[in-house]
């Protein structure tokens, strides 16, 4: 085995491992071509891939996953903190003890029969002062190539890293192999034995049994969210459930803008999203997370973790959103859509027929006209971020890009506005503590009524997510300049009328709000008062060429006061679930709130 490094801690962490989990060979990857290439071969060979068409999707490939490995199990999700409470209401608890001795239990063997794939990582342009590096070590060649995409991985990697620190990342599928057993495509535990466990005061993960996506490419959801958001509490900073988009005016003046809206609420479509007003631009910085640090100027700077965008594919289209869809042009792994005749790719909504003989995720062959399913509703594409044709040209600065706005949001088809502006950072940290989507019993099969999602970090959260809620406080008290701290908005492109009719067209669209954003924070623009916070006036939101009408607009822009006191019994509600944790400050912006409708 190459080691590839001088680390002896990580020499040391790596040799006990391979103690544990007695894999036959040791890899140590180095990021290179010539490896990728290998390993790409080696999975077709034993059929786990499926090499797409080269002239249609060059250097692209095709997974299957095992129908129990689908996505992430937020029920299997693990902080695992000394005390309960330090865990919070929102997550699954074990103590760290009773984890490890349950997973060294798991782990003991779990690689027999396998290699072990020791995958160093950096979380950020290599060398930012805002970046992070990680190692994991895995059994699953999916996730070494996968990690590719999605993270700067490899020997460059252990070169910046030195003799220094990293997180240790720990992964197996959990699916040892005895001698002469022959391999399963898409070896994993069942649902019941799949554990993805973090230790935030050690900053370690341990993931065990599933292969795929924020379970298995142990960088994204589990380092740069879960594990992040604790480092950034005890240093600091903000780890944060975000798209960084960068929006040029027809001046040519460029502000960025980070949002964080829950899963499925159309992050990648904003962070890529195509003007539909002259003169305006956007680019993309990231479509998922943002870590954002103070520079020496005071200002916020974000920079994104990730180099690749793991995104759901069904209903990625031209029209929705092409700058998604041609990320995926080449150099992409495609896990659980369709497979064509003509080995590319289709899903749900990509704009165009399904051929007949599609190969279907569970492997079934699809006939033209019938109602088969043909991706999984979760089905993933991992492409780089530099394969976008959006990029923004300062998305791998070190430095990170100065953040002017921070936009929360979710689906509230009543209530809510199109949009309106906090009064301050407090006000602001309360509108994200309260970021909710309404559900309908019949999709999810979860009650009806408004699912509280807080900062879009409900899953991703490493820590009591009350403290979390005074984490964001303290970070407005801390600040170098409060002057230069972002503004902070709520959007909501999810408005309805009483009949059920979508307000707002969405889409690129919204652009048009972005824009009135973009002037606020150049006050250029004028708000008024409202109880909820800071409205813009009808006129200043640029509806030319749009369907919606001014009566529209009034909807759009209304604030019902009889709707927010129903609202602010559910906050209640909400707050009630953390106790006397939740921070004073947000109580007052709460009494606030109630004071002004009153
Ligand atoms: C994601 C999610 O996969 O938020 O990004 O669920
Ligand atoms: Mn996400």
């Amino acid at each position: 085995m190459t080691t590839l490094t001088k680390n002896q801690k990580l020499i040391q962490w790596v040799n006990d491992w391979v103690k544990v989990m007695q894999p036959d060979n040791v890899v140590w990857c180095d990021g290179s071509e010539e490896e990728n290439n290998r390993l790409n071969e080696m999975m077709v060979a034993s059929g786990m891939a499926i090499k797409l068409d080269e002239k249609k999707r060059p250097n692209s490939f095709y997974y299957q996953s095992d129908p129990s490995d689908v996505a992430r199990v937020e029920n299997r999700t693990f902080i695992c903190t000394e005390k309960e409470e330090d865990a919070g209401p929102t997550n699954y608890w074990e103590s760290p003890a009773k984890m490890k001795e349950i997973l060294l239990a798991k782990y003991t063997g779990c690689m027999k029969g396998r290699t072990m794939y020791v995958i160093p990582f950096s979380m950020g342009p290599l060398g930012s002062n805002i970046a992070q590096i990680g190692v994991e070590i895995s059994d699953s060649p999916y996730v070494v190539t996968s990690m590719r995409i999605m993270t700067r991985m490899g020997k460059a990697v252990l070169d910046v890293l030195g003799d220094g620190d990293f997180v240790p990342c720990v992964h197996s599928v959990g699916a040892p192999l005895a001698p002469g057993q022959k391999d399963v495509k898409w070896p994993c535990a069942p649902i019941e034995e799949k554990y993805i466990s973090h230790f935030p005061a050690t900053k370690e993960i341990w993931s065990y049994g599933s292969g795929y996506g924020g379970n298995a490419l142990l960088g994204k959801k589990c380092f740069a969210l879960r594990i992040a958001s604790y480092m950034a509490k005890t240093e600091g900073w903000l780890a944060e459930h975000m798209l960084i988009l960068g929006l040029t005016n027809p001046a040519g003046v460029t502000k960025y803008i980070a949002a964080a809206f829950p899963s499925a609420c159309g992050k990648t479509n904003l962070a890529m999203l195509i003007p539909s007003i002259p003169g305006w631009t956007v680019k993309t910085v990231g479509d998922d997370i943002a870590w954002m640090k103070f520079g020496k100027d005071g200002q916020l700077y974000a920079i994104n973790p990730e180099a690749g965008f793991f995104g759901v594919a069904p209903f990625t289209s031209e029209q929705t959103n092409p700058n998604a869809l041609h990320s995926c042009d080449k150099d992409t792994i495609f896990t659980n859509v369709g497979l064509t005749p003509d080995k590319n790719v289709w899903w749900e909504g990509i704009g165009y027929d399904c051929p007949d003989g599609t190969i279907t995720w569970k492997n079934e062959v699809y006939k033209a006209g019938s109602d088969m399913q043909v991706a999984h509703p979760n089905a993933r594409f991992a492409a780089k971020a530099s394969n976008c044709p959006t990029i923004d040209p300062k998305w791998e600065d070190p430095a990170g890009v100065p953040i002017s706005a921070i936009l929360f949001g979710g689906r509230r088809p009543s209530t809510v506005p199109l949009v309106y502006e906090a009064r301050s950072w407090n006000h602001g940290t309360f509108i994200g503590s309260v970021v909710g989507s309404e559900v309908t019993a019949a999709a999810i099969g979860l009650a009806a009524g408004v699912r509280r999602d807080p900062f879009a970090m409900l899953p991703f959260c490493g820590y009591n997510m009350a403290d979390y809620f005074g984490h964001w406080i303290s970070i407005g008290e801390k600040a170098p300049d409060k002057a230069k701290l972002p503004k902070i908005f709520n959007v909501n492109w999810f408005r309805k009328d009483e009949n059920g009719r979508w307000l707002w067209p969405g889409y690129g669209d919204n652009s048009r709000v972005l824009a009135w954003i973009f002037n606020r924070c150049e006050g250029s623009v004028e708000a008024v008062e409202s109880p909820i916070g800071l409205l813009p006036k009808a006129q200043d939101i640029d509806i030319s060429g749009l369907s919606v009408t001014p009566a529209d607009m009034t909807e759009l822009l209304k604030v019902d006061k009889n709707l927010w006191k129903a609202e602010v019994d559910l906050i209640k509600e909400h707050y009630a679930r953390f106790g006397n944790r939740i921070p004073a400050a947000l109580n007052a912006e709460l009494a606030t709130l109630e004071k002004n409708l009153a």
